[in-house]
């Protein structure tokens, strides 16, 4: 435990509760406790005893087990890890942790889901929070992010309107974890300032193929300072090593239900299997003196600064490589706040983040239960504290001395800083304004920055957003609602409307024709997100059954495994099949257990005397064609090949009688019986590296 970023693994085990295996079971006051399954009763069936503190205990206890869950974002998964620098930015903060490359800060980070509670489903159309808490030497810095660069709403006034219209509706508390309903869209439809954000949400970034493949931005302008006080504006960019991956909806919404679990439990299980997660922390800088020189205002957060415009600049990259140890204690009690800040990074007036440095400790003093959250093993800063802050519900330290500020008799402690010390200074911004209830004139354009979006989109994105809006617009009841939100539309994109109002039954509007909006920002679109082009992780699933060519699959298996993949047999029963040598194989799991969906690829391999090794069964043969129809991957060996052709009604056209490796739109053949050559493994290697494959005629989007 010797380096730096161990400094909060350190802290934290010294919060371990006693080993339970180190004696007998107890009560709350240390009383060993020999009968736990019986209440103490009058008589055999007599009533219970009131004096049964055991009892009464542990009832209670239990019956005290929830605490309210956050308000939006109920539903997360968290883990520690670590962000070291690539060089000092000492030129524009002074931020200790962003000064030294061989430092490393101790972070936690939580990712989650928004409008769903804690306990729905992963794969939902929604936003992903991103919030990341530095355990710096200076204090606790929470960089409390999203996966979407701009947010619904310009003014936090409006946080709890929003947040009421997406949520399931008041009545019947229906829909959970689901945007598509009519009070949301009321909302969007009368307020245009949604729609930038609205873009983002129709689009493939809002069903994440993983937390560890999608970005993350800090969303409002911030501002750093350095040693000398000059500030700049500064926006935070997380981009993931393994590039940016999503799901299509149709297997998102199957997902729901095979996994709900489905983003959690693979970030769990890549960091439990040393697959550490990795992302790169880049900033936009722009100088003060450059605020006004964008035709949209910096403290805007429905806006993006273009990266053509200003590139992003990486400074450090971040590893996540411990899971929590208690989900609750961890991931549940971490308490982000968006004004928790280090000497050297500063707010700026976006009225939104304005709001939120109001909004996250007021919302951790209901859900903790009081001022002194800060005390919980999670929140605790590894930097010393020493405040005269006291008592309140829950207060576990035995503070000492005086308890105000000044005092002689304990000695003046704990002093102010002194002028050489590195204290928290506010950025000396000038402010002057008469007071006024007026949204400023440089937010007024709402339009612009969706067609950015939009217009930046290559065919099959566009082609995604538009089924989304047609799928959530389809949902709504109010027809009403659903002209309204396409005429809003049709000031963003004529084309975009049109085509969403084909699809709900509602007029086609005119509107904004193309060439209105000029701008592009090729930077938006996933085809310039595909990160290190490694297949790592990917769960490839190979399907076998009695007969199976055991030596194909041998090979595949350990030429996918050292590309980093993660391959698993899949047979119709659990146990062992009899491979075409006679010999047994393990299977890793029992088809009806697990499906398509929850896998990144499929390789069919051939069988005995050219039989075909899984035609037969119809999980087999729905697996296969789920794939297919999701734009996967699909790989097939020897009479394997054969099975492709329950696909044909799906639009696939096989060149039959092909020996050699055929590659075309993720569909990788060989029919030669055996052991595959380098040509196929490499053939399918970069078509699962791909990861889907949009031109295939005719996938489900
Ligand atoms: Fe949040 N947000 N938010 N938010 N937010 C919360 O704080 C709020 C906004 C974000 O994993 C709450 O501890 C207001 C933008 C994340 O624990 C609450 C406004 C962004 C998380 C709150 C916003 C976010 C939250 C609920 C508009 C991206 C989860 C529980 C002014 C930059 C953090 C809690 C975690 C959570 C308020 C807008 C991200 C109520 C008032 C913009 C990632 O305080």
């Amino acid at each position: 435990m010797g380096s730096p970023a161990d400094r909060k693994q350190q802290q934290r085990a010294s919060f371990h509760a006693d080993d339970p295996a180190g004696g007998p079971l107890t009560t709350d006051q240390g009383v060993e406790v020999d009968h736990t399954d019986d209440s103490l009763a009058a008589g055999e069936r007599g009533p219970t005893l009131m004096e049964d503190f055991h009892f009464r205990e542990k009832l209670t206890h239990f019956d005290h087990e929830r605490i309210p869950e956050r308000v939006v974002h109920a539903r997360g998964a968290g883990a520690y890890g670590y962000f070291e620098p690539y060089e000092s930015c000492a030129e524009f903060t002074r931020a200790a942790f962003l000064q030294d490359p061989s430092v490393q800060t101790p972070v936690f980070v939580r990712f989650s889901t928004v409008q769903g509670p804690r306990g729905s489903a992963d794969t939902v159309r929604d936003v992903r929070g991103f919030a990341t808490k530095f355990y710096t030497s200076e204090g606790n810095y929470d960089l409390v992010g999203n996966n979407f660069p701009v947010f619904f709403i310009q003014d936090g006034i409006k946080f709890p309107d929003f947040v009421h219209a997406v949520k399931p509706e008041p009545h019947n508390d229906i829909p959970t974890g689901a945007s598509a309903h009519d009070t949301l869209w009321d909302f969007v439809s009368l307020q245009p300032e949604t729609l930038h954000a609205i873009m983002w949400l129709m689009s493939d970034r809002a069903i994440p193929r993983s937390y560890r493949m999608m970005q993350g931005f800090g969303v409002h302008t911030f501002r750093f300072v350095n040693a000398e006080g000059r500030g700049t504006f500064v926006k935070f960019h997380w981009k993931p090593k393994l590039g940016v991956h999503s799901l299509v909806w149709d297997e998102a919404q199957e997902c729901q239900g095979r996994n709900p679990d489905f983003n959690r439990g693979d970030l769990w299980d890549a960091i439990e299997a040393g697959e550490y997660p990795e992302w790169e922390l880049g900033v936009q800088l722009v100088p003060e003196e450059d605020e006004f020189a964008f035709d949209f205002d910096l403290l805007d957060a429905t806006k993006i600064i273009p990266e053509e415009q200003v590139p992003v600049r990486p400074i450090g990259r971040m590893v996540l490589n411990r899971n929590p140890e208690n989900f609750f204690a961890e991931t549940e009690q971490v308490a982000f706040h968006t004004a928790n800040v280090v000497p050297g990074i500063d707010f700026t007036n976006d009225p939104l983040l304005q709001a939120r440095n109001f909004s996250y400790l007021d919302t951790q003093l209901i859900r903790l239960g009081g001022p002194n959250f800060t005390q919980i093993p999670v929140n605790r800063p590894v930097a010393p504290v020493r405040t005269n802050q006291r008592d309140g519900y829950h207060q576990s330290a035995i503070h000492q001395g005086t308890n105000y500020f000044p005092n002689s008799l304990g000695g003046g402690c704990p002093a102010h800083a002194g002028v050489d010390a590195n204290a928290y200074t506010h950025y000396a911004e000038r402010v002057d304004g008469a007071k006024i209830r007026k949204r400023s004139e440089s937010f007024k354009d709402h339009y612009s920055q969706p067609a950015m979006f939009f217009h930046s989109m290559t065919d099959w994105e566009k082609q995604h957003i538009v089924a989304a809006f047609r799928f959530e617009l389809g949902k709504v009841d109010a027809m009403t609602v659903r002209a309204r939100t396409v005429e809003q539309l049709a000031k963003v994109d004529g084309g975009l409307a049109r085509e969403v109002a084909r699809g709900i039954g509602v007029p086609e509007p005119d509107g904004t024709e193309p060439g209105t909006y000029k701008l592009t920002s090729p930077a938006l679109s996933l085809e310039s997100l595909r990160g290190d082009g490694s297949i790592r992780t990917r769960q490839i699933a190979v399907l076998v059954t009695d007969g199976v060519d055991a030596e194909q699959v041998t090979s595949v298996r350990e030429a996918l495994a050292a590309e980093g993949a993660v391959v698993e047999a899949l047979a119709p029963t659990d146990g062992m099949v009899r491979g075409a040598d006679g010999e047994s194989y393990a299977v890793d799991r029992a088809l009806p257990t697990v499906a398509s969906v929850l896998y990144d690829a499929v390789l069919l391999p051939g069988g005995q005397d050219g039989a075909p090794a899984v035609a037969k069964d119809p999980d087999a043969l729905r697996f296969v064609r789920d794939a297919y129809r999701h734009g996967k991957p699909v790989g097939a060996l020897g009479s394997g090949v054969d099975v492709l052709s329950a696909l044909e009604p799906e639009g696939l056209r096989l060149s039959t009688g092909d020996r050699r490796t055929v590659a075309d739109r993720g569909v990788v053949t060989d029919t030669s019986p055996g052991t595959p050559d380098t040509e196929f493994v490499q053939a399918f290697v970069d078509a699962i590296a791909a990861h889907r494959h949009w031109d295939r005629p005719p996938v489900r989007h």
